[in-house]
């Protein structure tokens, strides 16, 4: 590993380390106010990262396959992290359960499709990143369609503090995320435009913002907050007593 990817793994550990622990004290203090399970996902998703982090600068989930390092550990991390943070925006858009389940479940196949991308050689390399990539754009897509619409309504029903919200953290995750598979590409995964330590400090960035600014927003919000889980729990009522019925 040359200093600069080793450098900036800590930087991030150090930087996730501290974030959880704001997540964290803020939940401590606050944790009977509706909401603010949102703080404690952020805790646990910073944990989770610093934790993968870790394991990367030990060496841990870095393996040299074909004559690259392969740093695996990221993979562990997105394909937990990820999904909540799709269900924090599904949550706040008051989309129904049902489909934020399906987004979660094409997230995953995402991450795990791209870490098959990674582990193979060229070109099937590709073939897996195209299909990735399909996943990847699709999600895209249902942010800017289904969950949109479901923000939508709440605007009109006159929650447009929430919906201004949702519109903010959809901008900031859909600009962040594309930044992933631009980084994969042009770094040792893919052409070799970007050397290993480089690609570490960018990936650093992206995931700094994607987790540490993205739930540093959201917890700044946690009274518009309080009013999307009431939402979700009437959406998750009104699918029980359909289940009722049948
Ligand atoms: C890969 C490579 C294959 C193609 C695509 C990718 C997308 C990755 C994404 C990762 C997001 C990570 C986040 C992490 C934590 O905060 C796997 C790089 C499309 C979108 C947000």
């Amino acid at each position: 590993m040359s200093p600069t990817t080793e450098n900036w793994l800590k930087i991030a550990f150090v930087a996730f380390t501290l974030a959880s622990v704001y997540f964290g004290s803020l939940w401590a203090r606050e944790r009977r106010q509706e909401g603010m399970e949102f703080a404690l996902k952020s805790f646990f998703i910073c944990l989770w990262a610093a934790t993968l982090y870790l394991t990367m600068i030990l060496g841990e989930t870095v393996t040299e396959i074909n004559g690259e390092l392969v740093f695996w550990g990221r993979y562990i991390d997105w394909v937990v992290t990820t999904p909540l943070l799709l269900l924090d925006l599904g949550v706040l858009a008051g989309l129904r359960p049902k489909l934020i389940a399906g987004i979660m479940g094409a997230d995953v196949f995402m991450i795990v499709t791209g870490l098959v991308a990674d582990l193979v050689s060229s070109p099937v390399n590709y073939l897996w990143y195209t299909i990735s990539t399909g996943a990847f754009i699709a999600l895209i897509i249902s942010l800017f369609t289904e969950f949109t619409a479901s923000a939508e309504i709440r605007r009109r029903q006159g929650e447009k503090r929430i919906f201004h919200l949702f519109t903010t953290l959809r901008n900031l995750l859909t600009i962040t995320w594309s930044g992933y598979p631009i980084v994969w590409i042009l770094g040792a995964e893919g052409f070799r435009l970007i050397d290993t330590g480089f690609e570490t400090v960018l990936y650093a960035l992206l995931d700094i913002t994607a987790k540490i600014v993205f739930g540093y927003i959201l917890t700044r919000h946690i009274g518009v907050l309080a009013k999307a889980t009431e939402t979700l729990d009437a959406a998750v009522q009104d699918y029980m007593d359909g289940a009722d019925q049948r």
